[in-house]
């Protein structure tokens, strides 16, 4: 597989609603989506990176920077036998791990496409050397994530409307003035449904936030996701001590290594994978695959991805250690219309069927990705400059 174009978009799209976590609310979508081109194939891959470091520390801005400067002189006109080369060719690139996941989950996509194969296919065949191709599952369960709202009212009302969609699991974002309450509400009205918590980060034990915590334990939520600071492990292994709910790390996993000393010192029972956060497809497996090892069950996280980055992490979800439902939801509740026909819907048991087409498996509609797209530009392998020394 050689690439010998490579085409970078910033992409806006209104979203149905707005999405309110710790850190923002928002009202739009501001994203990079990548296309790599390779013998007459595209492929595609969508970066999750905002316009803002409150998630994580990489930008829009941040990623169109490594993109163009780092990565795509690491990648164009390189002869690559298999995607899972394109990680280690970019380890000279310290982090920005969703800019290398962009361009890595396109090269996956162009991979699969050239073989005629389902992304979920290329993503089983990916083991150890020797050992046979897994076979990926054909629908996964999904959840879905409510942000902070209005009122509690207005929480319950989602909430109703979300199980009647058949959902299989409740997420509420929670913050310190938004928690307890807003957990008893919903069980009060709806008993013993699936349920958890993510609180991006909101709690400290230093101020104490993190004591309201223990309030939780009563209300045998699946698991609360990352309760504390973004780059902490240590005080996830104190509250993990304390608590009776399973902690889910989410933005502490920021690679496989962090994931070793999270499950080292047991801070975490349960582990949220998105790609763009670790790096891409392969770095993900290894994830995956070390979690297996260790008996943590792991789900895919979502990033309020258009259809194609979601089309993306449902084909990774067929991996077997997903085994609670991701953070993978109906287009609808999102993007109307959404980049791809048709849109991805959640069947009334609560799951999603993997797409069979070639790579990704969706059709993207190209005349709404032109008029979201507010800057491009074009990288071509014979024009790019290699200023950088190029470590294999
Ligand atoms: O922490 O999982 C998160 C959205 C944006 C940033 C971080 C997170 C989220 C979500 C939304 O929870 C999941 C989704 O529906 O895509
Ligand atoms: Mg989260």
């Amino acid at each position: 597989m050689k690439i010998d174009r490579l085409e970078l978009r910033l992409l806006t799209l209104p979203l149905v609603q707005f999405f309110e976590t710790s850190f923002s609310r928002v009202h739009d979508k501001h994203f990079l989506l990548v296309r790599v081109d390779g013998d007459g194939v595209s492929g595609y891959g969508e970066c999750v990176a905002d316009r803002d470091p409150y998630y994580s520390a990489e930008t829009n801005d941040t990623a169109w920077h490594v993109i163009t400067e780092f990565i795509a002189p690491r990648v164009l006109g390189v002869e690559f036998a298999h995607p899972r080369e394109l990680f280690p060719a970019m380890k000279a690139i310290r982090g920005h791990n969703m800019a290398k996941a962009a361009v890595e989950m396109a090269a996956w996509d162009l991979f699969a496409r050239q073989r005629g194969e389902p992304l979920s296919a290329t993503l089983g065949a990916a083991v150890a050397e020797g050992s046979a191709p897994r076979r990926t599952r054909d629908r996964i369960a999904s959840g879905v994530s409510i942000g902070i709202q209005d009122s509690l009212d207005e929480l319950v009302r989602k909430v109703e409307h979300e199980l009647a969609a058949g959902y299989q699991r409740i997420k509420i974002k929670i913050k310190p003035q938004w928690d307890v309450a807003a957990v008893a509400a919903i069980r009060e009205r709806f008993g013993a449904i699936p349920l958890m918590v993510d609180a991006n980060a909101a709690y400290s034990i230093d101020d104490g936030s993190a004591d309201r915590l223990g309030q939780l334990d009563d209300f045998a939520l699946m698991m609360i996701e990352q309760p504390l600071d973004y780059d902490d492990i240590i005080e996830h292994q104190t509250l993990q001590r304390k608590l009776r709910t399973a902690i889910c790390l989410d933005e502490s996993i920021k690679s496989v290594n962090a994931a070793r000393e999270a499950l080292a010192g047991n801070a975490c029972r349960i582990i949220n994978i998105k790609p763009g956060r670790v790096g891409g497809f392969t770095e993900s497996i290894r994830l995956h695959d070390l979690c297996a090892a260790h008996g943590v069950p792991v789900w895919h996280g979502g990033m309020l991805e258009s259809g194609i980055g979601r089309a993306a992490n449902i084909h990774l979800s067929t991996l077997p250690n997903f085994s609670l439902p991701g953070d993978i939801a109906a287009s609808k509740r999102y993007f109307d219309p959404d980049l791809i026909d048709p849109p991805i819907e959640v069947a009334p048991d609560g799951t999603i069927g993997v797409p069979t087409g070639p790579g990704l498996g969706v059709e993207i509609r190209h005349d709404r990705v032109e008029r979201a797209t507010v800057r491009q530009t074009i990288l071509n392998s014979d024009e790019v400059t290699k200023t950088q020394p190029v470590v294999a």
